[in-house]
This record gives structure tokens, C-alpha cells and sequence, in this order.
């Protein structure tokens, strides 16, 4: 292990002028102090050299279960999801333990050498063995010191249209599940969709867990399971603790509906993830020209007061076979295909993959704050413009006071800014 850091200095924070040292004391922040001009670091300081330091990225929305697995057996031919569930039903049933640890602790790496440290991975309970998911139960353990894991017991082929899908869910929760997943749209039935919510949500209720549901990620605007999983999380008063992944039907609803839906999800409060790359990727595949982007709508819920964030989904699986870890790649596709490369929307862009995503995933000790675990990154900008124009790896990532990752980047920064 690397020692234990005394301070960050030359350090520019969000939506803060000037430069600031960033005192750590017993892995947590002691001091933020204003500095009046630049300082020398000493061997026990981190020099920020007057780049941006944020708290850690968040990734909100992985399948680590189905990581680095793509082209076994075979490739995804039509890049739909549904080929993607049925390729990804054939390595399943190949999976073990040492193949599971192996490839999802290969990824954990890769994401905190991109500075992330907060992970909620889906992981595919549709398996009467859950080898996928007592394998990560052990990989949460084996990680710790370098990410916070959260594991959602997510049924892939249904709750009520898989075989004891129900006790499978209440088996994962058992050994170890953090959250509660579902995938409503990908029912036998509409009616199968509304139950599966219902009976998720009394579960989430039982165990005192969270939810996050793979929610309408289809373009068939008749897919409304959203408004259903909102009225439950309204009347069970579970909003904070609920959060809808992919909403991608949203994208195809006509506009009268959605005025109506945005006034419940406002009352219910949930979070949403939008998972752009995936779902450029995978949506879209049933039209001729203009083809939808399927991706939910992200400004629209952003101003409407709700929290959103950005996530990977999947790194090269039978879904998807592209991705690098690096988040700054995901919204940089993100913003281009939400319309969002205004200025205000450039200049706050860091927060769908970094606070939103930890509302997503209730962090209660998350930020750059004194008294809160030190752990935060320091991105290659002066400010977010800057780190987005440049889309380098991260410079540092500290976690508890001690340097998980340090690189030298060598290409300069953005023409112009210097
Ligand atoms: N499973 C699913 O239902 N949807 C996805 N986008 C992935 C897995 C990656
Ligand atoms: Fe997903």
C-alpha cells in the first residue's frame, strides 16, 4: 500500500475560483483551505499542478457478471438486446466461480485506474445455481480496499416468466444481494410486468433493501412499467431508495402521456440511469430511417428536478462489445446524443457520472466535504469544459488518504487554454 497522503494542493474544485489544499487526516478530509497563491508540494502532498479535483466516479449501472465475455459462444449478430439475452444464456450456463471472480475483479481494476470507486453491478439471477452471484458476494469482499461494490439480484429472463424466479430473487437477497432488480418489460405479459414490480417492491420492503429495475428498455412506446414502478415507490414512500435504469421507452412516448407520467415521477422522486453507448447501440434495431436513439430523456428529467445519472451498462458482452472504463467516454456520447452540449449543461455535466450517480446509489458519505472519506480524483482541465475537451485518464485517484492511481499525461492540454 502506498502512504498516507498529508494533503492535495493546487487543487481547483467545482464551480470554485482559485486554488485550494485539501487536508486529510486518519483516511477522511480534515481542512479544505484556500491558498493564496500556487504552492510546493512536499514528498508527503500530492500536486494537483491546478487541475481539477472531484469526488470518485460512480458507476451506477454494470453487468459484471457478463464483463469481458463477448464472442462466447458467439457474437451478438443483430445487436439487439434479445440476441444478446440469448448468447448471454448459452455462456451462463458455462459460468464458475473462478471464472466470474476473475473477469469482474479484471474489470474493477480497469474502472479504478479510471477513478472509480463506487460500483453497483446487475448480476443474472436467473440461474437455479446463482453461481454468478455467490461468486460476487466473495468479489465485494476481495475489492474493498480499492471500490465499493453493490450487487443487485437482477432476473434477467423474468421474475414470473423464469422457473422459481421469486424464491431465486429471495435466495440472492439471502446471500448477500444489496438491491433488488426486475426487467418488466421483457415479461411473458403486461400483466407479468405490473406483478413482477409489485412483488419487487414487497421484497425491497421486507429485506429493508434498494431497488434499481431495468426498466422499458425497448422502444415499444406502450411499455409503461415506469409509471408503475413510480405509484409504488410514491405510496410505499421508497422514492430516494428506488431508481429506474434504461426508461428507454420514454424516448418513443407521445408527449401528452409524458406531461401526465412527469408529474408522478416528480411526486415519486426516484433516480433514473440513462446508459447512453449501451443503448445507442442496442435500441433502434426494428426501425428503418429515422432510426430512435432510445435513450430516456434525460434533460427533460433533469429539469424537471430529478436526479440522473450516467453509467457503462456493459463492458464487451454479448450486449455490447466496445468499452474502456473510462466514464468521460460515456458522457461525452452521452451529451452529444441527449442535446446537451449547451454551456450550463457542459459546465454541471460532472455530476451525472459523479454526485447523481451516488444519489443513485444512496451514498450517504459521498463529496469532498470535511469529516468525509478522502477519496476524490484529480481530472485533467482546469474546469469541466476542459476535462471533457481533453477526455484524459484521470491524473490521481486517492481513497483514504492514500494514492490508488498516479499517471503523467503527456499529451498537452487543449489547444487555447493554456
Ligand atoms: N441485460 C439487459 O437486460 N440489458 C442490458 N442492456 C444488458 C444486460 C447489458
Ligand atoms: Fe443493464
Amino acid at each position: 500500500m502506498t502512504p498516507h497522503l498529508e494533503a492535495i494542493v493546487n487543487a481547483r474544485l467545482v464551480g470554485a475560483d482559485g486554488l485550494y489544499t485539501l487536508r486529510m487526516a486518519s483516511g477522511r478530509f480534515s481542512a479544505i483551505e484556500s491558498q493564496v497563491g500556487e504552492l510546493n508540494a512536499s514528498a508527503e502532498q500530492l500536486d494537483a499542478r491546478g487541475n481539477l479535483v472531484s469526488a470518485p466516479f460512480v458507476e451506477p449501472h454494470i453487468h459484471l457478471d457478463a464483463a469481458l465475455t463477448a464472442g462466447e459462444p458467439h457474437w451478438n449478430r443483430s445487436g439487439t438486446l434479445f440476441e444478446g439475452i440469448e448468447c448471454w444464456a448459452e455462456r451462463k450456463a458455462l459460468l464458475s466461480r473462478e471464472d466470474v471472480i476473475g473477469r469482474a475483479e479484471q474489470t474493477l481494476k480497469l474502472f479504478a485506474a479510471h477513478g472509480i470507486q463506487y460500483v453497483r453491478t446487475h448480476v443474472d439471477v436467473t440461474d437455479p445455481q446463482l453461481t454468478a452471484l455467490q461468486a460476487m458476494v466473495e468479489v465485494r469482499e476481495r475489492v474493498r480496499d480499492f471500490v465499493d461494490l453493490q450487487i443487485v439480484a437482477f432476473p434477467q429472463e423474468g421474475i414470473l416468466s423464469f422457473p422459481k424466479g421469486p424464491e431465486l430473487m429471495s435466495r440472492a437477497l439471502e446471500l448477500g444481494a444489496d438491491v433488488i432488480g426486475g426487467i418488466p418489460h421483457f415479461e411473458f405479459t403486461r400483466d407479468y410486468g405490473v406483478e413482477s414490480v409489485k412483488l419487487l417492491m414487497d421484497l425491497a420492503q421486507a429485506h429493508d433493501c434498494l431497488v434499481d429495475v431495468h426498466c422499458d428498455e425497448i422502444d415499444d412506446p406502450q411499455s409503461r412499467f415506469l409509471e408503475v414502478l413510480a405509484a409504488e415507490a410514491l405510496s410505499r414512500d421508497y422514492g430516494s431508495r428506488v431508481t429506474a435504469s434504461h426508461t428507454c421507452a420514454m424516448h418513443s412516448y407521445d408527449q401528452a402521456y409524458c406531461s401526465r407520467l412527469f408529474r408522478l415521477l416528480q411526486k415519486a422522486g426516484l433516480r433514473f440511469v440513462a446508459l447512453p453507448t449501451e443503448n445507442l447501440h442496442l435500441q433502434g434495431r426494428f426501425d428503418g430511417y429515422p432510426k430512435r436513439r432510445g435513450i430516456t430523456r434525460v434533460p427533460e428529467l433533469l429539469d424537471a428536478g430529478l436526479k440522473v445519472c450516467f453509467g457503462q451498462d456493459s463492458i464487451r458482452d454479448p450486449w455490447y462489445p466496445m468499452g474502456n472504463g473510462n466514464l468521460l467516454r460515456t458522457l461525452d456520447v452521452g451529451l452529444h446524443a441527449c442535446h446537451m452540449l449547451g454551456i450550463e449543461r457542459i459546465e454541471s455535466a460532472l455530476e451525472l457520472v459523479t454526485d447523481n450517480g451516488a444519489a443513485a446509489l444512496n451514498l450517504s458519505d459521498y463529496g469532498i466535504a470535511v469529516g468525509r472519506p478522502a477519496r476524490c480524483m484529480v481530472l485533467h482541465g482546469h474546469n469541466p469544459y476542459q476535462v471533457l475537451l481533453n477526455q484524459s485518464p484521470v491524473l490521481a485517484s486517492v481513497r483514504d488518504g492514500r494514492c490508488l492511481v498516479q499517471r503523467q499525461i503527456s499529451q498537452p492540454a487543449v489547444a487555447g487554454w493554456e
